[in-house]
């Protein structure tokens, strides 16, 4: 029988059968010998099929197909071993707070390099609007018009405001989207929204210093009535970078890439090389000062990763 991954809690999958319900699976040996390289050969969103077992009340996941895409992390940040956190998406969606919390524009552009990195299109949802006043809206208007110029649809959403809601619900139909964002940032209260019934806790690990519950650390999957899946993904703190080298990095910065051919050196790193398209771009206003701010910090934090 087939389906497909919506949670796992250490050794049980919680899969979604072509039945139409939900079982719970165990891996087979063999898929247990899969777990070599990363720590979970199976991960939310996979297309599994699954066997009966004899002495069990629960399947056996006998095998994984083919996924179309996957994100990965380190499962520790000295480990080699990599957690596939997600696979098989469509887009991913980055939840993003300008008041309690505020979102860096660094997170935000850490996690849209990783979506180029594995050709996952991306947007930006900027949610609790109904908190923001003149300084908030001005800022927000700043940040969607600079992200839609370079190719990412911004958002800005109340969870608190049906319309907003219904509006942003249209994106996730028919698509496997992978809600990315900081504790607190609304995630939860958001998908409630879109989904009343699914009963997510909410608030509960935005208190500091308190690790979530199994129930928070966990990616989880839900089918939403519109035919989209939504995987919550809390926990998402280190968003590992490890596996893109420097030389790759300025080209997921996709206003950087269409200026490469104007740099004099084809390796340009866009720092301190003469005649770069990047640098007399940023000089003239026409790149995000804070994208490029990012971009050498990623630099640094490669260059830090490695001295470990
Ligand atoms: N005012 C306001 N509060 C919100 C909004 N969205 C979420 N919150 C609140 O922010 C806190 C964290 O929300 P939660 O959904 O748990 O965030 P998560 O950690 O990203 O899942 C909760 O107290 C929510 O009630 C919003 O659009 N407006
Ligand atoms: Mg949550
Ligand atoms: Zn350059």
């Amino acid at each position: 029988m087939r389906g497909r991954v919506a949670r796992s809690t250490g050794n049980y999958y919680s899969v979604f059968s072509e039945a139409g319900e939900y079982v719970m699976a165990r891996l087979s040996g063999k898929m247990r010998l899969a777990a070599l390289k990363h720590t979970n050969p199976v991960a939310v969103g996979d297309y599994v099929v699954m066997v009966t077992d004899e002495n069990q009340p629960d399947y056996l996941i006998e095998s994984v197909e083919d996924r179309s895409n996957f994100l990965i992390r380190r499962a520790t940040n000295l480990s080699r071993q990599t957690h596939i956190l997600a696979a098989n998406l469509d887009q991913i969606v980055l939840i993003a707070s300008l008041v309690q919390p505020r979102t860096s524009t660094g997170f935000l552009d850490r996690i849209l390099v990783t979506a180029e990195a594995y050709s996952i299109p991306a947007s930006i949802v900027f949610n609790k609007r109904d908190l923001w006043n003149e300084k908030e809206n001005e800022l927000a208007e700043y940040y969607m018009a600079a992200y839609r110029r370079i190719g990412y649809e911004a958002y800005a959403v109340s969870a608190l405001e049906a319309t907003d809601i219904l509006e942003w619900k249209s994106c996730l139909a028919g698509k496997t989207s992978l809600l990315i964002g900081h504790s607190g940032a609304g995630k939860s209260t958001l998908l409630n929204a879109v989904q009343p019934g699914l009963g997510l806790r909410v608030g509960e690990i935005s208190r500091k210093h308190k690790k979530g519950t199994h129930t928070t650390t966990f990616a989880q999957m839900f089918q939403m009535e519109n035919g989209g899946w939504v995987i919550d993904s809390p926990g998402i703190k280190e968003f590992g970078l490890f596996e893109i080298p420097d030389r790759d990095l300025a080209d997921y910065f996709p206003e950087f890439f269409s200026l490469r051919s104007k740099c004099r050196f084809p390796d340009c790193s866009h720092t301190n090389e003469p005649s770069c398209g990047v640098l007399e771009a940023l000089e003239l206003g026409e790149i995000m000062p804070e994208r490029y701010q990012n971009y050498l910090q990623m630099l640094a934090s490669n260059r830090d990763d490695y001295k470990r």
